[in-house]
C-alpha cells in the first residue's frame, strides 16, 4: 500500500515569521518529496465557526473565554474528515497552528493577573480535553522568539491577543505543553526563530527530510 501523506504541525508566538516559514517549508517539500504539499491553517476563518472566531478576534463580538475555546476546537472538528482524506491520499499537510495553540492561548489567558474570575479556574486539562482523538501530527515544529526579539520586530498588531503580557504567558504555557509532548513521545523541535529568516529554514529543512516521501504508520490521535 501506498503510503499516507506527513502531518506537520508548525506552531509558534506572534511575530515569529510563522507564517513566512511555513510557505517556504511547502516550497522546499514540494521540491524534495514524491508527493503534493498542501497547506492549511487554524483558525480557517472561512467557516461558520471560522466567521465567529474572527469577529472574536477582531474584537467585533464578545464571547466568554470557555465558548470560544471550544468554538476554536469545533473549528478543527469540522476539518478533521477532510484533514484525514487529504492525509489518506498521500498529500502531505502542513498545518499552521493546531491544537496546541488552542491549550497555549486559553490556558495562557487563566494565568492573567486581570482575567475574569471564571477564566482564572480554567484548568490545564480542561483546555486539552475538547481536542482530544483529532489526528496527531507527526513532527510539530515549535518556533521559539522572546518577548524582547518580538517587540524589536516591531510589535504586535491589533488583533485582541497580540499583547505583551499575554504573549509572554503564551510561551510558558507552550514550554510545559512541549514538556508533556516529550514525555509522551512526541516529536516536538523547538526552533531558535530569532536568527536570520534563511538560518530558521535551512534548521526547519533538516528536520522534515524523513517525512517528505510520507509515512507508513497509522496516523495516531490526541493527546497520545
Ligand atoms: P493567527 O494570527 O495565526 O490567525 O491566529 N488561537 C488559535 C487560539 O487562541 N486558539 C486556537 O485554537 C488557535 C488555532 C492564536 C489567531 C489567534 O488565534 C489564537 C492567535
Amino acid at each position: 500500500m501506498s503510503r499516507r501523506g506527513a502531518f506537520i504541525v508548525v506552531e509558534g508566538l506572534d511575530r515569529s515569521g510563522k507564517t513566512t516559514q511555513t510557505n517556504l517549508l511547502c516550497e522546499h517539500l514540494s521540491k524534495i518529496g514524491d508527493r503534493p504539499v498542501k497547506l492549511i491553517k487554524f483558525p480557517d476563518r472561512t467557516t461558520p465557526i471560522g466567521q465567529m472566531i474572527d469577529n472574536y478576534l477582531r474584537s467585533k463580538s464578545e464571547l466568554d473565554d470557555h465558548a470560544i475555546h471550544l468554538l476554536f476546537s469545533a473549528n478543527r472538528w469540522e476539518m478533521r474528515s477532510s484533514l484525514l482524506q487529504l492525509l489518506n491520499e498521500g498529500i502531505t499537510v502542513i498545518c499552521d497552528r493546531y491544537a496546541f495553540s488552542g491549550v497555549a492561548f486559553t490556558f495562557a489567558k487563566s494565568l492573567v493577573a486581570s482575567a475574569p474570575e471564571s477564566t482564572r479556574k480554567l484548568t490545564y486539562e480542561w483546555c486539552r480535553t475538547p481536542d482530544a482523538g483529532l489526528p496527531a501530527p507527526d513532527l510539530i515544529l515549535f518556533l521559539d522568539i522572546s518577548a524582547e526579539v518580538a517587540k524589536l520586530r516591531g510589535g504586535y498588531g491589533d488583533e485582541r491577543y497580540e499583547k505583551a503580557e499575554l504573549q509572554q504567558r503564551v510561551r510558558e504555557v507552550y514550554k510545559r505543553i512541549q514538556d508533556d509532548m516529550q514525555t509522551s513521545g512526541v516529536h516536538w523541535i523547538s526552533i531558535n526563530a530569532s536568527h536570520e529568516m534563511e538560518v530558521v529554514k535551512q534548521e526547519i529543512c533538516s528536520y522534515v527530510k524523513d517525512l517528505s516521501n510520507g509515512v507508513n504508520e497509522p496516523i495516531k490521535s490526541l493527546w497520545l
